[in-house]
Parts: structure tokens; sequence; C-alpha cells
């Protein structure tokens, strides 16, 4: 039934989109996605466009620096990426379900990382029985389009590029000749590239004033506890399906980031360890609340004080993002491999724009993470950094023995969420412990338990009682 339903709204992507390229047929009623009717569409422009052979005209048919054999040779490094595009139905809010195309069974997909000069060996394997093809455009390469066109189901296509710019860049799915590409990428089909520097990150420094006010300067090592968060909306009608009428007219049904609503808010167990009852919610927003939910529980993410703090943002969405953290001051914000700006309250990426902010949570506090545009905050565009020991629960988890000594973070106890931590770099710090947390299919959940990340709705019913005795 989904399969079906969702092929029928890919259908109606093309036609929504055949329409756009050829205007005449361009009318109100279409525009507002929720009223398409297939059948009333002109079905002569979808078949102008198949016989154009897709949108693949007008893409030149010229170099492609794509040969993996070559590459290979180079005695450069050569780092694997390997991806399979699958449909598979993922939860939303309020219980609910939403027909998601994802990578490799994860929205956003795997995080690839690399080192400036490597060369990425990307393969994408559509299994025989997915409903449709898909491509990937990775934004780290330089090569032509050619290179990433769609893959259709029961085959395989792999591209080679040289990651030569260090940064954060957007990888997404290209749809079937461009064609769908807004309803795969809306989907779930997105995900980034961690590009390091050949030469590493950079120091990180901080001014400050001691004493009666005189200027002093704080420099913090490069290597830094990570995190990466991928901004996106969901534009979906009431069946779970993809909008393309919403799309077309920026009217989007929710905020995400790593794929999630609020997903890095308080849940039933953060109520009871600081307030002593799991219904007595201690944040206004905590639709992921119940050991029931299992790695889509909400999850927060714990850092130290004075601890260089190092953020992977990706915007993939169609709205801008005015990145904020709610009591803390940007002190870096890094583009490409170029300081853009320090010591900001805030900073503004366009779809498909990313940045690296560094910076250092002076005071044990709760920090949130915003898109500061109201309408996103309140759709899901927020998420808590919990710095430090705020609560001063340090006492009552070494009286309980759930911790031998004092911990300067919570994630020694509950671990940072495994969407929000990317592979390990040169100069990341490791993660205390990590918990499995994200929008994923069971598979994935199983290979995140295997690699020892902890399912912390087995482990909570555990702490509480040793907490509660
Ligand atoms: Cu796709």
């Amino acid at each position: 039934m989904n399969k079906r339903v969702s092929m029928l709204f890919t259908i109606a992507a093309v036609a929504v989109m055949g329409a756009t390229l050829f205007g005449s047929t361009y009318t109100q009623t279409q525009i507002a996605g929720q009223s398409l009717d297939i059948a009333e569409m002109d079905v002569n422009v979808i078949e102008q466009i198949h016989q154009m052979g897709g949108l693949q005209l007008v893409m030149p048919q010229a170099f492609a620096e794509t040969d993996c054999g070559a590459l290979a040779d180079t005695g450069r490094n050569v780092v694997e990426f390997n991806l399979t595009g699958e449909s598979v139905e993922l939860p939303i809010m309020g219980g609910k379900t939403y027909n998601a195309m994802t990578f490799s069974g994860q929205v956003p997909g795997p995080t690839l990382r690399v080192t400036q000069g490597d060369v990425v060996q990307m393969t994408l394997s559509i299994p025989a029985d997915e409903i449709t093809g898909h491509g990937n455009d990775m934004h780290a390469s330089q090569i032509t389009a050619l290179a990433f066109d769609s893959v259709n189901p029961g085959e395989t296509s792999q591209y080679c590029y040289i990651a030569e710019s260090a940064g954060v860049f957007k990888y997404h799915c290209s749809g079937v000749h461009l064609i769908g590409m807004d309803q795969h990428v809306f989907s779930g089909m997105y995900g980034i590239a961690i590009v390091d520097p050949a030469n590493g990150y950079k120091k990180l420094m901080v001014e400050k004033t001691s004493g009666s006010g005189e200027l002093d300067r704080v420099f913090y090592d490069a290597d830094a506890l990570e995190f990466q968060l991928q901004f996106n909306q969901l534009y979906l009608n009431e069946d779970g399906n993809y909008d393309a009428g919403a799309m077309f007219q920026h009217h989007n049904s929710a905020t995400v980031v790593n794929g999630i609503q609020f997903g890095y808010v308080p849940n039933m167990a953060h109520n009871l360890l600081i307030k002593g009852d799991v219904n007595d919610n201690i944040f206004v927003a905590q639709p992921w609340n119940g050991l029931e939910l299992e790695h889509m529980q909400s999850q927060l993410m714990y850092v130290e004080n004075d601890q260089h703090v190092r953020l992977f943002i990706e915007n993939h969405g169609n709205e801008p993002l005015f990145f904020h953290i709610v009591g803390e001051i940007l002190d870096r914000v890094v583009q490409g491999n170029r300081v853009q700006s320090g010591a900001t309250e805030t900073w503004l990426l366009g779809g498909s724009q990313n940045m690296i902010v560094d910076l250092v949570f002076d005071e044990p506090g709760v920090y949130a993470l915003v898109n500061h545009d109201y309408a996103a905050i309140y759709t899901g565009g927020i998420g808590l950094f919990v710095a430090g020991d705020p609560f001063n629960l340090n006492p009552v988890l070494v009286d309980a023995g759930v911790l031998p000594e004092a911990v300067p973070s919570y994630a020694y106890a509950l671990g940072n969420p495994s969407d929000a931590v990317p592979p390990m770099g040169a100069n990341s710090i490791a993660h205390p412990a990590i918990n499995i947390h994200g929008l994923y299919t069971d598979d994935v959940v199983s290979e995140l338990k295997a690699e020892g990340a902890i399912p912390l709705w087995e482990v909570i019913p555990v702490v509480a009682e040793m907490i509660l005795g």
C-alpha cells in the first residue's frame, strides 16, 4: 500500500515539475498539491519530458574525472563510501509515520569523513525491490553531474573524486534524471561529508577580560568534542506522503534537526533524575517521551565546561537557518577553510550552505540551539545542550553507584545521541559514551548496538532502580 502511494506521489512530483518546465499548464490548482489529481494532468507534458530523456539533455556529455581505477593508482588515501537507496516508513511526531526515502536506512544518511586530498570512492546500490531509482550528488566533489545520474533498482553505480576542499558538504539524492529530486531530498535522502583540512583544525582563541577588566585571550587546543547538526523541513500531507504543492509554496509541515522535530530535548528519564517524577516535564516540548519509543526517545547533548566544542552544521532545507545558541556566543564561524566571523550571536545559512562553529560553554547550564526563525523554533528546529552539572546530579549518581566518581558532563552516565555524533577525525575528542538515537530502521539500530552504542531504553530502568532503590 505504502509503496503504491509513494509511487503515485513520485508521479505527482514528476507532473508538477513537468508543469513548471513548460509553464502553460502551471495552474494554482497544481501548486496546491493536496488537490493534485493525476487523472487531470496534461499527459503530453510528461510524454514530452519522457521523449527528451528526462532532463538529461541539459547536461553536457563531457569530461568525467571519475575513473576510480586511475584515481586509485595515485598513491592517495582511498576512502570507500557505500550507500544503498531504500524507501521505508519512519516515525514522525504525534505517533504517526511517513513514507521516507533514505540512504542506508537512516535520515540523515551516514556521514562521510575524509581528509582533504583523499580519494572518495562512492558506491550507490539500489535494491531490486526498491520502488524508484536514486542518485547521489555529493557537493564535496567537483565532477560532471553525469557521474551522479540516477541508478535503477537492482543496479549499482560508482564514481570517484578527490576531496580537494576542506569543509562540510551536503550530499543528496538527485532524483530520477533530476525529476523528483525535491521529493527524494525532503523525504530523507540527504547527508554530509566532512572534509578535514590537510593540516588539521586550528586552535581556538577566545577573547576574555580578567582582573578589573583587562583584555585577555584564552587559547584552546584544536582537538574538540564534535557534533553534527543537519537542518531541514518536511512537506507532508495527512497521509504522510510528500506534498510537492506545499514545497512550492514554502509551506512546511515540520522543521527537523537531524531528521527529527524536537529530537534533542529531555525525556521521562531526565524528568525522573531532575524532578523525581517521570511525568513532571522539565521542558516546554517533550514529544518523544517514553521508553517504548526506544531509539526515538528524545535525548540531550552533553558537553563539559571550558571544553572546545566543534559543530558541523548544514542547512539542507528550503528555508534559511538563523543558527543561534541561547545563552552562548558563537566563538568562531568557519566556512570551507576560512574564518567568517568570531564572537557572533547568530549566523545565517541559506539552502545547501554549511559552517563549522567552534565554541566553549563557560558556565554550567542548559543551552538551546535554535533556528532563530520563530516559525522554525515552534515546529521543531530546536535542541538542547547541557554543559557541566547544572542540576548537581553528580552526588546522586555517585551515591547510587551509577558513577564511580564525579564527572565533568552527563555524557559519562548517559552518552551522547548517535545521530548527533560524527565519525572521528584527527582532531576529535572521543565522546565518553554514545547512545542509540536517530531516525533509523531496525537494521541500523542493530548495527549501532553491535558497535557498542548504548540502548538507553534498556539501561534507564536499571539506573532508575539503582537511584530509587
Ligand atoms: Cu532518491
